[in-house]
């Protein structure tokens, strides 16, 4: 019913068509498509068939042949069903239908509130808007990949990977979930990268020894970063129609992480965050997940000599996270809690959502190496006192699913008020001198920069990352003296807070990552320009000035705290995609 348009996947819906009313549509969308199937899935009793959606913004009803199969709350994770049972009917196309909702409710993540315009002389009757406290465009739809893959009917479920170092030999330890049978073997094979066998193993668990393991290593941090072995399992069991066997091949980074009082440790070694906040946006697919864009941005990160980047404010496609693995990019990954200001966003209903999110997360990224700390949430209201209770809870449960990983959320309160920092494993901090207010008074930023990160090392005595900070600036707007929304400014503000970074830097800051790697849209208000300005590149890459200066500091920081500047230099050439 009702009209319909042809809509790619992955994308978001909202800029693909000429019609305002797509661009800003609540409620609920439809996609629809049919698919013929190779005869030998639906034929084969031995096979197994999933429908797998990355993700669908925000809540997902997922129909098959008409049939409602499943359901799925949260808009930035996967989710998927087993579909045997149906298509086993015969060589008849399969009709798959999602029905999507993006409406944001106190309860969402993130959160949101519908609010009704009752005023009749203004607004016609039934009028609503959708009101967030997020600094991004809420886009939607299909914004990942939808896949249709098989298994064998007993088939490899899960494989968890944590590791260690033991003098110079890695340790493997693996966890094999096997599903839907119970008589089977399991052998387990750790190849290095040129493929020779390292060592195996079989059974659901176990631990794989290296000697002399490479180690995974970030990016600029050794000679030879983003050492990768592949961990393959091969499963052969009986089923009552015959034997089958199934086969994964999982990357593996062996690494450790740890945090002292004031050193965030990679392998033992003191590591320094020095990257970005990224968002998934561009021009006309929004947050649709985009090769070309990925490997553009992996280049634009290598050549600026980051090491490091958080999702915010939510998890970013799996995709992302395997270049992060390859590339040696030290990732925070962000759920999407952010925009949670009011105290019902503190409820038990929301951090039962909340928990189930990170359980979501973890299940997805726990084994990717470059993933080294997870961030609960994005600058809540972690003043208010249920915070306190609310982020033990969710902090607890999430150290409880991945006790291999800190875990911390991003905090723009004041140290004194914070109920949430007392469980963090890094305090992560945003702040914006001379931005959102002393407006224009940069001669004020390393006064308070300095201040700010004293009062939360003597409150604290944790390892404190800098995980924001930034001006809006519209490319090739110039003034100088620097002026607000000059790329002057931005260059001046940033050269003053590397001036009060550079104070703390080796004590116990452990990082800084510049807000925001790329301009990105945002809602309609009267402090946006056609969205967020704040970043060094243009929305469509293009470098405004700053993105030179901050290129000029990472290699520099490199260069001082790793290892010889030639040899990282040359390293990141012979890394780089683009030879
Ligand atoms: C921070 C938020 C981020 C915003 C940024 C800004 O964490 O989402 O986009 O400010 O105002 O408070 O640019």
């Amino acid at each position: 019913s009702g009209p319909t348009l042809d809509m790619p996947v992955p994308s978001s819906f909202n800029d693909i068509g000429q019609d305002w009313r797509l661009r800003h549509f609540v409620g609920w969308v439809w996609y629809e498509r049919e698919v013929t199937l190779p005869e030998r899935w639906t034929q084969d009793p031995r096979i197994r068939v999933v429908l797998r959606i990355g993700s669908a913004h925000s809540y997902a009803i997922v129909w098959v042949n008409g049939i409602n199969t499943l359901e799925h709350e949260g808009g930035y994770l996967p989710f998927e069903v087993d579909i045997s049972s149906l298509v086993q009917v015969g060589p008849l196309p399969l009709r798959v239908t999602i029905a999507i909702n993006n409406t944001l409710t106190p309860s969402t993540l993130p959160p949101g509130t519908i609010r009704y315009m009752n005023d009749a002389s203004r607004y016609p009757k039934g009028y609503f808007v959708q009101n967030t406290d997020f600094d991004f465009f809420n886009y939607a739809g299909l914004q990942r990949s939808v896949l249709l893959y098989t298994t064998p009917t007993t088939y490899i479920d899960d494989i968890t990977v944590t590791t260690g170092v033991q003098q110079d030999s890695g340790l493997v330890n693996y966890q094999i979930s096997v599903k839907r049978g119970s008589q089977f073997e399991l052998e387990v094979r750790l190849l290095d990268a040129e493929n020779k066998v390292v060592a195996d193993g079989t059974g659901t668990q176990g631990q794989l020894k290296v000697p002399g393991a490479n180690l995974w290593w970030p990016y600029l941090m050794h000679e030879r970063p983003a050492y990768l072995y592949s961990l393959e399992v091969r499963l052969t069991a009986q089923t009552s129609v015959g034997p089958v066997s199934d086969f994964y091949t999982l990357p593996v980074g062996i690494r450790t992480v740890a945090v002292t009082e004031s050193q965030f440790l990679i392998n033992g070694k003191p590591f320094y965050f020095h990257g970005v906040n990224k968002h998934e946006d561009a021009d006309i697919r929004g947050k649709g997940f985009d090769w070309t864009l990925l490997v553009k941005d992996f280049n634009l990160l290598l050549w600026l000599g980051a090491n490091a980047f958080r999702t915010s404010h939510y998890p970013y496609a799996e995709e992302v996270l395997q270049m992060c693995d390859r590339y040696g990019i030290v990732v925070i990954d962000e759920c999407p809690a952010v925009g949670l200001v009011l105290p019902q966003h503190f409820s038990n209903m929301s951090m039962n959502h909340h928990m189930r999110v990170m359980e979501e997360l973890v299940r997805r990224d726990k084994n990717h190496p470059a993933v080294v700390m997870w961030s609960v949430a994005n600058e809540p209201a972690s003043s208010l006192e249920s915070a306190g209770y609310y982020f033990k809870m969710v902090i607890t449960h999430t150290k409880a699913v991945d006790p291999s990983r800190p875990v911390t959320f991003v905090t723009n309160s004041n140290y004194a008020a914070d109920k949430g920092a007392p469980y963090v494993d890094v305090i992560c901090v945003n702040s914006y001198y001379s931005w959102y207010h002393d407006y224009g008074h940069l001669e004020l930023i390393q006064l308070q920069l300095g201040t700010q990160f004293e009062n939360w090392y003597k409150t604290y005595h944790k390892p404190i990352i800098q995980s924001e900070y930034g001006a809006e600036t519209i490319v090739g707007f110039h003034q100088d003296p620097p002026l607000m929304f000059s790329e002057e400014y931005q260059k001046a503000l940033l050269e003053q807070y590397h001036l009060g970074l550079d104070e703390k830097r080796g004590k116990y800051v452990v990082g800084e990552l510049i807000w925001n790697f790329a301009d990105f849209m945002t809602n309609q208000t009267p402090q946006r320009v056609l969205g967020n300005k704040k970043g060094i590149f243009t929305r469509q890459r293009q470098p405004k000035a700053a993105a030179f200066l901050l290129r000029e500091r990472y290699w520099k920081i490199a260069n001082e705290t790793r290892y010889p500047h030639s040899a990282a230099r040359s390293q990141c050439l012979e890394n780089s995609p683009l030879i």
